[in-house]
């Protein structure tokens, strides 16, 4: 049976009785809960709380300016997502226990209540646009590319290593001035300079890949064909070694296909593309400005292909 709105029952008079007191104490409810919530976020802002709650899941320890802002975003998002969901969470259990059945009467019927109407249509509209207006920003900033980076390097992805081109600028038209080509014995290192604008300018040799390094926080797919994609860092923030991988699945060997990033100063940077230029390997180049000639966060993976695992004849061929 529903009720019809002009029907008036007695636990409808009983709550209409007290309408005024109820509707003080709801309001004097929801200032305290607002006070709580300012409160809860005040605390929270006091506090790393990316930090705290170990970066949601995210990596942390971003090395460049890009990764720092698309850090704050998912930890900001994180935040109002949690917000939203205790809240909810509260609304629920105060329902559940506040209007538990009490009786046969059917409760009020709150239906074509304007304003609750209202609130439902209104409160996630604001919650996404907010959302979306600081992931617009973010990530126009994150795909934002400079006229003039400082340095420019091809990134070409092969069934299964890397291959990483230094360029005398950008686009197909600019040369290779430099190059380090990975192999099943030696993981590429892609060596670059700390505080200097960079541009990555991806292409397949096959199928699609994609160049990822987990302290950038941002992995990009390496397209076949004529596609070139290209993202840019306005800079790299800390010196160090850090592992890249292929996070698109291409294939057997996909696993395999790691390199490292080797972020050195600009001083030995100048030094090591001088050398690369010179006709020295990329082993050679590293062990000359002092670094560690081969890559310390990976090494090369055991293919385990011998002749009596490489394509064997199926049981039972030949007989
Ligand atoms: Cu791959």
């Amino acid at each position: 049976m529903v009720a019809r709105s002009s029907e008036v029952r007695p636990s409808a008079v009983r709550h209409n009785a007290g309408a005024g007191g109820g509707r003080r104490r709801g309001a004097g409810r929801l200032a305290g809960l607002g006070l709580g919530g300012a409160a809860l976020l005040f605390l929270l802002t006091g506090c790393d709380v990316g930090k705290t709650f170990h970066g949601f899941g995210w990596p942390q320890g971003g090395i460049t300016p890009q990764s720092h802002r698309m850090y704050d975003l998912w930890i900001a998002s994180c935040i109002a997502a949690l917000a939203v969901g205790v809240f909810v969470w509260f609304l629920i259990f105060w329902c559940v226990i506040r209007y538990r059945k009490r009786g046969n009467d059917l409760p009020v019927q709150t239906r074509y209540n304007m304003p609750m109407e209202f609130l439902y249509t209104i409160a996630p509209i604001l919650v996404v646009s907010v959302l979306f207006y600081y992931t617009a920003i973010v990530q126009t900033d994150v795909n934002k590319l400079s006229k003039n980076p400082d340095v420019t390097v091809e990134v070409v992805a092969f069934k299964w290593n890397w291959q990483f081109n230094y360029r005398d600028g950008q686009g197909t038209d600019a040369n290779t001035v430099a190059s380090t080509l990975g192999t099943s014995e030696v993981i590429p290192i892609l060596v670059l300079p700390t505080g200097r604008s960079i541009r990555f300018e991806e292409t397949s040799r096959d199928v699609i890949h994609s160049f990822w390094v987990p302290e950038l926080l941002f992995k990009r797919d390496v397209m076949p064909g004529k596609i070139r994609n290209v993202f840019e860092v306005s800079s790299l923030d800390s010196e160090g070694a850090y592992v890249g991988r292929c996070a698109e699945l291409c294939g057997t060997y996909h696993a395999f296909m790691n390199f490292e990033l080797r972020v050195v100063s600009p001083e030995k940077y100048d030094q090591f593309l001088a050398a690369k230029r010179d006709g020295k390997t990329t082993q050679e180049a590293l062990s000359a400005i002092g670094e560690d000639p081969y890559a310390q966060t990976t090494k090369p993976f055991e293919t385990r292909r011998t002749e009596h695992n490489f394509n064997p004849a199926p049981a039972g061929a030949g007989r």
